[in-house]
């Protein structure tokens, strides 16, 4: 079992373009660490539907195809200047643009009946630490929003209950350059550095000396 442990890949998934956006630096980003080793372990990298309907089942069949030892959900947050560790998602739907099929969830449960919340099972402060060390601007956010990254992350954590020792959750990182060209003000990060910071993520979050966050609030189990 250690050796089917070594040997199972990091899940790194991320959205395909919504709104009025023709890329989304979250798959970008994704995409470029496919097939990446970190750590002893392969990096997979699979596309998500930014869709209510669609984005759970994507995600739902990866996990059970690929028994991932850890999983980081990425998505692109628009005028976010720095890399958010996303803390802790909540069961509500509330869209203020429709998804990739039109829909429009308003005040919602992601799960009905599913706890108000879960918190991340990354170890955030260690991964907040190595990006810092590696000079990249991050910050740990208390809200993914309530749009489909927050949704995928409910899902996530929600999935994965019951098996607390996967290390799970989610990022968002800002737009990439070229989408703010007509943007005065908004921020941006060079994907490259989005792309270092997943590596960054990915490496803290295998590391087994990462002793995680808050265990008393989320009852993860590393
Ligand atoms: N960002 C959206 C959904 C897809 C994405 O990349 C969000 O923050 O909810």
């Amino acid at each position: 079992m250690a050796h089917a442990q070594s040997t199972s890949p990091v899940l790194l998934t991320g959205f395909d373009p919504f709104g009025d956006e023709t890329i989304n630096p979250s798959w970008e980003a994704a995409r470029a660490l496919h097939g990446a080793r970190i750590a002893g372990h392969r990096v997979i990298a699979r596309q998500l539907p930014t869709s209510f309907a669609r984005a759970p089942r994507v995600l739902r069949a990866a996990l059970r195809e690929l028994n991932p030892v850890s999983v980081i959900c990425v998505g692109q947050a628009g005028g976010r200047a720095q890399i958010s560790l996303e803390r802790v998602a909540i069961n509500v739907c509330a869209a203020r643009i429709p998804d990739n099929d039109g829909a429009q969830p308003h005040e919602q449960p992601v799960i009905a009946g599913g706890p108000d919340a879960h918190f991340s099972c990354l170890p955030l402060q260690a991964c907040l630490s190595a990006l810092h060390a590696a000079a990249i601007p991050a910050e740990i956010s208390n809200s993914a929003g309530t749009y489909v990254c927050n949704q995928v992350m409910y899902v996530l954590l929600h999935a994965l209950r019951a098996r607390r020792a996967i290390h799970a959750g989610f990022v968002h990182i800002p737009f990439v350059p070229a989408q703010v060209l007509e943007h005065r003000g908004t921020p941006s990060m060079a994907l490259e550095h989005s792309v270092a910071a997943l590596r960054v993520i990915v490496a803290a979050t295998l590391d087994p000396s990462a002793v995680p966050r808050s265990t008393h609030v989320s009852g993860c189990e590393h």
